[in-house]
């Protein structure tokens, strides 16, 4: 007989991002929660998502930033020829995956004082978890299993080699060329990070990168991609991963030719499939895409059911997996709350730069509105051919610097635009914003209160009465003050868009 270690409100089934802050906010309103987690708390953000992935663009971007500032202005010459994505990866490793995970523990176990049964979970029935041969009982159980890479069904995907997120912080040595198969924003995300480290970098995409992204944030991407030298293929179909032994090359079918990309490394990011498999013998209804369906309120069709966090599909995106957590918790304190899924942000590592972006595209905001007003630095022609540390007359408009740490490259690269780009959509007759899209640096944090500020409604007036702190990364603030005087809204930049220049 296996002893019985009481009864709790909820056994949050799984530790990570949404687990915890359910338990977490479960136990503030009262309730008796029990997290089971096998091997640390947190998830796999301090492992290899987003923890790993902010340090990791960090150093990528400082990579990119020595090899475009040496020799420039009054910056040495920078030898970057021993340069390593791998040490880089080994001080995560060393320092940050254990350094966050004590502090996730810390957090939870003592600040908060969250119960952990710490094990291999065994769900028995809805009721009933043994852990370590423990048998701990819940009134409820929260599903938050997370999800994994998906895997194509290509030959050589086990190939050694064959990498996806979750092992970049395992890489132990530096490729020489990586395809990446997969350009969503994982992927990209991870073209930007690993070309400065001396890797060639190419992008095999099936159908189109970033299909989701204003037009003018991907030519951004795109046109910068181009002049760091990353490859990228739309339209191509990859059949095979080669190689004796270990990974050799990719080859992919494009316009109807078979292509061969030889490599020493692949990164698979073609998306992400749900963790739902524990809950699959309680009887929950499981969805195409493997995640667990739910209803706005978390819960599975079984009663007293729930599901948060990725194994309840998409968006994949933390805030959204913290606040199902959040959201189930009230439903089981008897609250009748709901997940809101407008307005969610969303974000990519370009390192040096980042991409963030919330509401509609100016294309859809077109289709929705008509003759949209944009606000947006910088827009305009651009010199052709423009070099470093050169001033070009004419081009008034580039020059107002995207802010964060890009002031030096504003300057050394003026006429280029390596700076980034911000961008205010205005429907003009309500004078409401209905998107904000940004590549610059450190502008992600006000796209956090832009979202609310989408959310209620907010007008270029209202924002004319808030109080900038100048220069700041995003400009919105001072920018709509420009134009919030006209009676009728016109554009502070085109009303049409410019060609392609990438
Ligand atoms: C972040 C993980 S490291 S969690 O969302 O705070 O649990």
């Amino acid at each position: 007989m296996k002893a019985n270690i009481g009864e709790y409100d909820a056994i949050w089934f799984g530790g990570g991002a949404a687990g915890r802050f359910g338990a977490a906010f479960h136990k503030a309103l009262g309730g008796k929660a029990l997290i089971v987690e096998e091997h640390h708390l947190g998830g796999e953000c301090h492992v290899c998502r987003c923890a790993f992935e902010n340090f990791f663009s960090d150093q990528a971007s400082m990579a990119e930033l020595m090899r475009v500032y040496s020799g420039k202005s009054w910056y040495p010459k920078i030898d970057l020829s021993n340069i390593s994505a791998a040490k880089a990866a080994e001080l995560y490793r060393k320092v940050g995956q254990r350094a966050f995970a004590d502090t996730m523990k810390h957090q939870t176990e003592k600040q908060l004082g969250i119960e952990v049964a710490w094990g291999e979970g065994k769900i028995i029935d809805k009721n009933t978890v043994e852990v370590n041969g423990k048998i701990y009982r819940g009134k409820n159980l929260v599903i938050g299993t997370g999800s994994r890479p998906t895997m194509p069904d290509i030959p050589g995907i086990n190939l050694p080699g064959v990498m996806t997120y979750k092992d970049h912080p395992e890489m132990r040595s530096d490729p020489k060329r990586m395809v990446i198969i997969g350009g969503g924003k994982i992927g990209i995300g991870k073209a930007a990070m690993f070309a400065p480290f001396n890797i060639e970098v190419t992008v095999l995409e099936k159908y189109t990168c970033l299909p989701k992204w204003d037009r003018d944030i991907r030519n951004f991407i795109f046109r910068d991609f181009k002049r760091r030298g990353i490859k990228i293929y739309e339209g191509i179909d990859v059949k095979e991963i080669k190689g004796k032994g270990k990974v050799e090359s990719v080859v992919a079918q494009f316009n109807g030719e078979t292509m061969e990309f030889p490599c020493d490394a692949v990164m698979v990011s073609v998306g992400l499939t749900p963790n739902s498999e524990p809950a699959i013998p309680l009887g929950v209804k499981i969805g195409k895409g493997n995640e667990i369906i739910v209803d706005e309120g978390c819960r599975t069709n079984v009663p007293g059911i729930y599901a948060v966090g990725d194994a309840a599909g998409p968006p994949y995106f933390m805030a959204i997996a913290r606040k199902r957590g959040m959201i189930a918790a009230k439903n089981i304190a008897g609250e009748d709350a709901k997940m809101d899924y407008s307005f969610v942000p969303d974000h990519i590592y370009l390192p040096p730069l980042e991409a963030t972006c919330v509401g509609l595209t100016e294309s859809e905001a077109r289709e929705k509105y008509g003759d949209v007003v944009l606000i947006q630095v910088p827009w305009g022609p651009k010199p052709k051919d423009p070099k470093p540390e050169e001033y070009y007359p004419g081009f008034e408009n580039q020059g107002l610097p995207v802010c964060g740490r890009m002031h030096t490259l504003n300057l050394l690269f003026y006429g280029q635009n390596r700076n980034g780009l911000v961008k205010a959509i205005v429907d003009p007759k309500s004078r409401k914003y209905v998107g904000f899209h940004s590549v610059g640096d450190g502008a992600k944090t006000a796209f956090q209160y832009l979202s609310y500020l989408l959310k209620i409604g907010w007008t270029v007036d209202q924002m004319a009465n808030l109080h900038e702190i100048f220069l700041n990364a995003e400009h919105f603030i001072q920018l709509s003050r420009l134009v919030a005087g006209q009676k009728e809204l016109k554009g502070f930049a085109a009303q049409v868009y410019l060609d392609d220049d990438f």
